[in-house]
């Protein structure tokens, strides 16, 4: 007990000389925790690539007020040299935490390693990195999207149960590299490896956004007359392959099923309207968790090594009862 007491002492301490000390880093310096207890996150954010990717920096930037923490926020452009950047930035601001969501999985060690020197704590949010050495960071909060990729299989061979022909499916890949692009894939692969009815006959990334989704599925249309199936790994490349679809005199859900992920308001119209057939929910809404864990990990609490978002799935009649209520 008694010992307790006077780490709490030393603690106390420790904090008041840090306050006094911190004088000559500018304006700056005044945001840091090390009195008044406020917090400044540095937060560097993929890009602004989908409608997931909107609802996501709005919940975070919503919940950094509501939880009284200044945000530094940074769009990198769906580049990982930006998001380098961003965080050496961060680094030198003597922020007291950064939050990212890394483009793509590999080539963070150095940063990360910049980060820890210079003590400043790390949590991943949304995509993790593929990191051997994981003290380079606190947690990792987001969806699990080998399971995503999972579901989607699984509605798929339910939905192909009976019959023995086969069934040519094209699959849009996120974001070459991503954590979401090679796990949905794997994850999806696994269910559907199984039956030799199943043809993944094209897969190409159309980089999560709409308008590359549509380009690359012209491209599926032209060189291949026989899709029966539609992967792809986010909503708004569903909807850009559906006008393309469409402009190809098809019917999309009918002539040419489709599955998506995300689940966000307009894929959710879309899925209510017939025009795309599943949608596994990922869930953008990732602020109050990520806000909860900033201020344990600052003050040096434990927090689990890794936080799942929880989601479900939805069907054209279960997107019809939960459009109203769709938040996002
Ligand atoms: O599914 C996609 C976005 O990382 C989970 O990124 C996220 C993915 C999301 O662009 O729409």
């Amino acid at each position: 007990m008694l010992k307790r007491i006077s780490t709490l002492v030393l603690a106390g301490l420790t904090a008041v000389t840090l306050a006094g000390c911190g004088g000559g880093g500018g304006a700056d310096t005044s945001a840091s925790s090390g009195g008044d207890g406020s917090i400044t996150m540095g937060f560097s954010q993929v890009g602004a690539e989908s409608g997931w990717r909107t609802a996501n920096t709005k919940s975070v930037q919503e919940s950094a007020k509501t939880a009284g923490i200044t945000l530094k926020f940074s769009d990198a452009q769906q580049k990982q040299e930006n998001q380098i950047k961003a965080i050496r930035s961060y680094i030198q601001q003597k922020v007291d935490v950064i939050a990212f969501s890394p483009v793509v999985e590999s080539g963070w060690d150095t940063v990360l390693k910049e980060a820890q020197n210079a003590k400043i704590p790390v949590i991943l949010t949304d995509r993790a990195v593929d990191s051997k050495d994981t003290s380079l960071y606190k947690t990792f909060l987001g969806s699990d999207f080998v399971e995503e990729g999972r579901k989607a299989g699984t509605w798929l061979l339910e939905e192909y149960k009976s019959g023995t022909d086969p069934v040519n499916i094209v699959e849009l890949q996120g974001t070459t590299g991503s954590a979401p692009a090679n796990d949905r894939k794997a994850g999806f692969q696994e269910v559907i490896g199984g039956e030799a009815k199943f043809k993944v006959i094209a897969s190409q990334t159309g980089d999560f956004t709409r308008a590359k989704g549509k380009e690359v599925m012209e491209a599926f249309l032209k060189a291949h007359p026989d899709i029966d199936v539609l992967y792809a790994h986010n909503d708004d490349m569903g909807l850009g392959a559906i006008e393309a679809i469409e402009g190809a005199g098809k019917v999309p859900g009918k002539d040419i099923k489709i599955i998506t992920v995300d689940a966000v308001k307009d894929g959710m119209q879309a899925l209510a309207d017939g025009k795309i057939n599943y949608i596994v929910e990922c869930s953008p809404l990732l602020g109050p968790q990520l806000m909860d864990l900033a201020k344990k990990v600052v003050k040096g609490e434990s927090v689990p090594a890794r936080v799942v978002t929880e989601e479900t799935t939805f069907t054209q009649e279960q997107a019809k009862a939960a459009l109203p209520q769709r938040q996002y």
